[in-house]
């Protein structure tokens, strides 16, 4: 179930610059360096570190190190802030990190680099570019039968171009791009990067993105053409749910920015800038919307429009958009781009010639359509959909999304149409208008989601949780597409606070998304309002009242749990005054501590079923709950009289929620709810007498209801947790292994590919659900990927750890399960655990890495049994016992990699049984 540990000594691994591997044109002027570690000696960690920086061109072995920070004694390895002079613009530095292990030998360094990108605002000498509405020539819109209310208002996309010379040697070439809108940069025939949808999302009123690209290859002595081609995106395109004019939002029509800079071997430096020299005209693509979907028309394409030496003299020149450069940033975070290709799984023809392609999963991205020897001028449609109804495309649930892509053939032989500006939630294609055969090797789906690397690994013995785990991931990569949304198919896709919040921890586990939930931090930031109050959305539009309980304490949670996932205490800073403005705000008009005014749209449990959690006590349990955050990040931050007042304001909430809402002495929670009892419990509300049965009263819902849920958005997450934490993973096991109606494994059992957004999204009974509000890919109830790593496999820290620096390993054996296993690659290294029942024998196997300190709780009744790679304890070093019970063996580790045995009764699977199901290594 492990990897081997990889020989050789203490290494460091895996450096970052500001959560990113190797950025390029950051705009932080203190970036923080991490690394992680490895080593195969038992107890290894690090005793000291070096880290030196010099700038590109200067040898990071000669003495003229730009910052040196000598030899630090210590541990530290994670978001250590660079220290040296002040860094210059668009430059790059290289950095080294040298180690020293537990024995105080030098044993190993590593290198990498980051560069900045423009560091001073006054350094953006261009302008905002559009297209001059009123110079352009009329446009011809797509055909009649195209058109529909919607999509008829919407503009081509403009080409935007120039071309310039470069009369000497050139050393390095880097384009600083953004747009109000989405771009996508080209340079002599060629795309710069590879970047979805950029500059991506952002609260736009307060800041817009750019991106820097390396585009020397591109470029070439003599005469060179820049161009770039605009949507509407997020900036002027159909937004969310929100019927009133696009142009509401944000923009009325798409911008670009661009600043390409050029060094040459001499020594100077030239600026080419997007100014009035551009000039500008609409190209193929007729129009393309997020949620309508664009359309192509091939035979308008402008052959060489992108290269030097075409003949622009009939394109309008631009209009100036504006110099108001203030809002741009460097991008923060890795782009969206498509990671994964889905190849059709079937194409089916019906009889009036429509074509029906099913991609097995569902997925969000696009399709990537060939077509073959058609004539000029033929119409294919594409249409999506998540699921069929009566074998066809079922779209009511899209609302107003139309999410139909057209291409009009060039008659060109062999054309391949890939939409470029909109994406789409779907599993089938309809393909309309293509002529002959369509072969499945035609259509291939184009999956995309922001870059958010893979870094954990969940397996089990159970193929429905297998797909469990799956459908999870499916959920992630469709809804971390620039923000965190809550579905990537109808008219809505926005940054939910809560349905970011819940899944947070779960996310985490399976990829790194320090950065990515970092950059949408700030944007939550920014959206807060002037009297405290996160909204339910962002970035903020459709919805404008103040956040709903558990939606707008997403603004206090998220920042709080990036910092114990990751170490990143900038996050917590920057959060910090919003989060506690967010409390007061409650606080001010709650003043007798039951959270009862100012509760926006209070959706109580979302999509419960079956049960319905009072308000009152939901709001209440999350006033105590933020506030409990709100006092230890105070305590982090050494903001002392914070943590103490807010330390005080919980305190006092949670007496005003025992006394309102507890029957102590009973154990009982007001209305009875699965959550009701899961937010007591989890949130630490209960006076201690009463937790028991409280526990009880939890366990007795769950089995009457015949091991059922009725949990929506805000309980699902604890309920596994929360059982198994009280001695009930039994239940914890019932429920995950429940595959009748309302459960996980019900709509597995019915083909989802993805989580849904509600328990009763498709029912025997009643069929698809009305299509107001049903999507198929909704990442919340899947909040409980996180119990999987966390429970299941048992990888936990311990309650003051950051950054698992504190272990806390304790496998749940149970369920139908005969083995599981979870790898987690953390901050400071790989972190493994996995369990399996083999031949009567319980095996362990751990992986530890350097620095890091772990207890692991061994379950069997016979603690007396248990050895370690064939040792019996307590004989092994390295390894403490701690504890020992009827049930149970604790012992404490170091890092390393350990292979425990203990005796076991139960279920066994064969070990090569479990060695053919082996993890993927990361
Ligand atoms: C729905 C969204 C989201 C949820 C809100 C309350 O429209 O899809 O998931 O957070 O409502």
């Amino acid at each position: 179930m492990t990897v081997p540990p990889p020989p050789g000594p203490l290494t460091p691994y895996g450096l970052t610059c500001e959560l990113l591997d190797e950025p390029l044109g950051l705009d932080e002027p203190v970036p923080r360096l991490s690394w992680k570690l490895r080593s195969s000696r038992r107890g290894d960690a690090q005793s000291a570190y070096r880290l030196t920086v010099a700038p590109s061109g200067t040898d990071l072995r000669d003495g003229r190190l730009l910052w040196d920070t000598g030899r630090v004694s210590g541990a530290d390895t994670l978001l250590i802030p660079y220290d040296g002079p002040p860094l210059q613009s668009s430059t790059r530095y290289h950095w080294r990190v040298t180690v020293w292990d537990v024995r105080g030998e030098q044993t190993a360094h590593a290198d990498s680099w980051f560069e900045t990108g423009l560091l001073h605002r006054d350094e953006w000498k261009a302008s905002w570019i559009a297209r001059d509405r009123d110079a352009a020539p009329p446009q011809d819109p797509p055909a009649v039968e195209d058109r529909t209310e919607r999509t008829r208002h919407l503009a081509s996309c403009p080409h935007l171009r120039r071309a310039f010379t470069v009369d000497k040697p050139l050393v390095r070439a880097r384009a600083y791009v953004s747009a109000r809108g989405l771009y996508e940069l080209r340079i002599n025939g060629r795309r710069v990067g590879d970047a979805e949808l950029a500059p991506g999302w952002t609260e736009y009123r307060h800041r817009v993105l750019y991106q820097t690209y390396d585009v020397g290859d591109l470029l070439r002595k003599g005469g060179n053409a820049i161009g770039a081609v605009l949507a509407d995106g997020w900036w002027s395109g159909f937004v969310g749910f929100d019927s009133r004019r696009q142009a509401l939002h944000y923009g009325d029509a798409p911008q670009l920015i661009v600043q390409l800079l050029l060094d040459f071997a001499d020594g100077s430096r030239r600026w080419v800038l997007s100014d009035g020299d551009w000039r500008e005209r609409s190209g193929p693509i007729r129009h393309a919307d997020l949620l309508m979907g664009e359309y192509v028309d091939g035979r308008r394409e402008l052959p060489g429009w992108d290269e030097p030496g075409y003949d622009d003299h009939d394109w309008t020149p631009v209009a100036i958009a504006g110099a108001d450069t203030s809002v741009l940033r460097a991008a923060p975070d890795r782009p969206v781009r498509v990671l994964e290709e889905l190849p059709a799984r079937t194409v089916e023809r019906r009889a009036d010639g429509r074509f029906i392609v099913d991609l097995g999963q569902n997925m969000v991205g696009r399709v990537r359509l060939t077509v073959r020897g058609a004539p000029a001028g033929r119409r294919i449609r594409l249409r999506h959909a998540e699921i069929l109804d009566d074998g066809e495309l079922y779209v009511d649930n899209l609302r107003t999304a139309e999410a139909t892509d057209v291409y009009v053939t060039a008659g060109r032989g062999v054309e391949v149409f890939e939409p470029r500006f909109t994406f789409h939630g779907f599993r089938y294609v309809e393909v309309t208008g293509h002529p002959g055969d369509l072969a499945p090797e035609d259509v291939t789906g184009r999956v995309l989601h922001s870059d958010t690397p893979w870094t954990g690994e969940f397996a089990c013995s159970d193929e429905t949780v297998m797909r469990l785990q799956s459908n999870i991931r499916w959920g992630q990569r469709g809804n971390f597409v620039s923000v965190p949304t809550d579905c990537p198919q109808r008219d809505e896709r926005l940054g939910w606070l809560a349905d970011a919040q819940v899944f947070l921890p779960t996310a985490c586990r399976n990829a790194d998304v320090a950065a990515f939930f970092a950059r949408w931090m700030r944007d939550v930031v920014d959206a807060q309002h002037p009297d405290g109050a996160f909204p339910d959305v962002v970035p903020e539009v459709c919805m404008t009242r103040e956040g709903a309980p558990a939606w707008g304490d997403g603004g206090v949670i998220i920042p709080w749990h990036l910092y114990r996932e990751y170490g990143d205490r900038r996050v917590l800073e920057r959060g910090f005054p919003a989060m506690k403005a967010w409390v007061d705000h409650v606080h001010r008009d709650n003043p007798d501590l039951l959270w009862r005014h100012r509760v926006g749209n209070h959706y109580g449990d979302w999509l419960q079923v079956g049960a319905e959690t009072p308000r009152d006590l939901l709001a209440t349990a999350y006033f105590a709950r933020s506030a409990e955050l709100v006092a230890r990040a105070a305590e982090v931050l050494g903001a002392e009289e914070d943590a103490a007042r807010y330390r005080a304001l919980r305190t006092a909430v949670g007496d005003a929620f025992a006394d309102a809402f507890v029957d102590a002495d009973e154990g009982r929670v007001a209305g009875e709810t699965q959550t009701g009892y899961l937010l007591a419990l989890a949130f630490g509300l209960l006076p201690e007498r009463a937790v028991p049965a409280a526990v009880d009263r939890l366990a007795a819902d769950v089995e009457a209801r015949g091991h059922h849920l009725t949990t929506g958005f805000v309980g699902v997450a604890l309920l596994c947790p929360v059982l198994a934490a009280h001695g009930r993973a039994d239940l914890a096991y019932a429920l995950l292994h429940q595959d009748t109606y309302p459960s996980w494994a019900y709509s597995i059992r019915h083909g989802a590919t993805t989580i849904w957004e509600r328990w009763d999204g498709w029912t025997e009974e009643h069929g698809i659900k009305p299509p107001a509000m049903n999507s198929f890919n909704h990442y919340s109830l899947g909040s409980v990927g996180e119990w999987l790593y966390g429970g299941v496999a048992g990888i936990g820290q311990a309650p003051g750890s950051v950054a698992y620096r504190e272990l806390r390993l304790a496998p749940t054996i149970g369920g139908r399960l005969t083995w599981a296993c979870a790898r987690q690659e953390t901050a400071r290294g790989t972190v493994e655990c996995g369990w399996a029942l083999e031949a009567g024998e319980l095996r362990l196997r751990v992986v530890v890495p350097p620095g890091v300190d772990a207890t692991l709780t061994v379950p069997t009744e016979l603690p007396d049994g248990v050895s370690e790679s064939g040792v019996p304890l307590p004989a092994v070093d390295g390894v403490d016992v701690l504890e020992r019970s009827d049930r149970s063996l604790t012992v404490r580790l170091g890092s390393g990699h350990y292979d425990f045995r203990a005796p076991a009764t139960g279920p066994s699977s064969s070990p090569s049984q479990v060695l053919a199901q082996d993890l993927p290594t990361p």
